[in-house]
């Protein structure tokens, strides 16, 4: 998060007349939460963050000058201890805060947040999206829609063609945005869609030949480089190696884990971060020295290794 952005947040959030934000996700099941609450709300001002660091998101928030009556709606973001301390800050300057998520969270720490928020609701039967869709829309035949569509993707079903096109259409927030309205609208396909899907496509091949370029097996354990298309890369990794777990790595030390037995949320945990049984991310953190170390030594550099062990050694528990 830059500087810059942080200043658009900052400016957006001044000049904005509603009294909804929403803080979320940035795939499908995110943007269709963001629909959902604006189908309810009209008015939504939305930041997309990823798992890792929207706690930066939050501290901004509590930075803004608050306006009356202002509700934070999280979804679709797993809980982080490090969200506390200025999660309860908001709530001293007045917040409302709902939170709403179905990712694995730590007991303790979901005991602690309920305590301070208005709302929170887990639900890992659920997607995000369908938990917004309940709470709030229940029995709205769009709303219900969106709600199928994120789930067609967010637990890979894969049945409704739509979800593909439209989680392969987002590229950017400024997709988001556009996909979140329509969707809230109930268009759900269109010649706009089509264009952006069809940019992303060429796009999404391109990195998919790059990460299986890139990519080793090391036992069980497939492991490539992408800065993005995790879960197409990790998909198609499976599919080359027949691999029972997938590390796909950014050149900043972000890394995504997939795995068959349901353990990729512990991998990722280890390592500051989260998620699902089956898919989750999480960050080795590296340093300059480590990111041109990675560009020299690739795989073999020592916080990789460690990764790799680790999702090896579950691998196999
Ligand atoms: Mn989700």
């Amino acid at each position: 998060m830059c500087a810059r952005f942080n200043r658009r947040v900052l400016t957006g959030l001044g000049r904005f007349d509603g009294c909804i934000v929403h803080l979320t996700h940035t795939d499908l099941d995110a943007v269709c939460c963001d629909a959902l609450f604006r189908r309810k709300y009209g008015n939504v001002f939305t930041i997309f963050s990823s798992v890792q660091d929207y706690s930066s998101y939050l501290e901004l928030l509590a930075q803004a000058k608050k306006k009356v009556d202002m509700t934070l709606c999280l979804s679709d973001l797993g809980g982080r201890t490090d969200a506390f301390e200025v999660v309860a800050r908001l709530k001293s300057k007045g917040w409302r805060v709902e939170w709403r998520d179905h990712h694995v969270w730590d007991e303790r720490f979901f005991e602690d947040i309920k305590s301070v928020v208005d709302y929170l609701r887990v639900d890992r039967e659920l997607c995000a999206c369908e938990i917004v869709y309940t709470d709030l829309l229940e029995g709205d035949a769009i709303a219900k829609e969106v709600a199928a569509i994120g789930r067609d993707r967010d637990f890979w079903i894969n049945n409704d063609p739509r979800s593909e096109v439209l989680s392969t259409a987002i590229s950017d927030d400024k997709s988001r945005e556009e996909i979140a309205l329509k969707l809230s609208r109930g268009a759900f396909a269109g010649a706009e869609i089509e264009a952006m899907y069809a940019l992303q496509i060429g796009r999404k091949n391109l990195a998919i030949s790059k990460a299986i370029r890139k990519s080793v097996l090391l036992g069980h354990t497939a492991v490539t480089t992408s800065n993005g298309f995790t879960s197409d890369v990790a998909a198609r990794l499976r599919d080359e190696y027949h691999s029972t777990t997938e590390l796909i790595l950014r050149e900043n030390g972000i890394f995504s884990v997939r795995t068959v037995a349901p353990v990729s949320n512990q991998i990722a945990m280890l390592f500051n971060g989260g998620g699902h049984p089956h898919a989750a991310g999480g960050n080795l953190s590296f340093t300059r020295r480590d990111q041109i170390g990675f560009k020299l030594v690739g795989y073999r550099l020592a916080k990789v290794r460690k990764l790799i062990e680790a999702a090896s050694r579950f691998d196999h528990s």
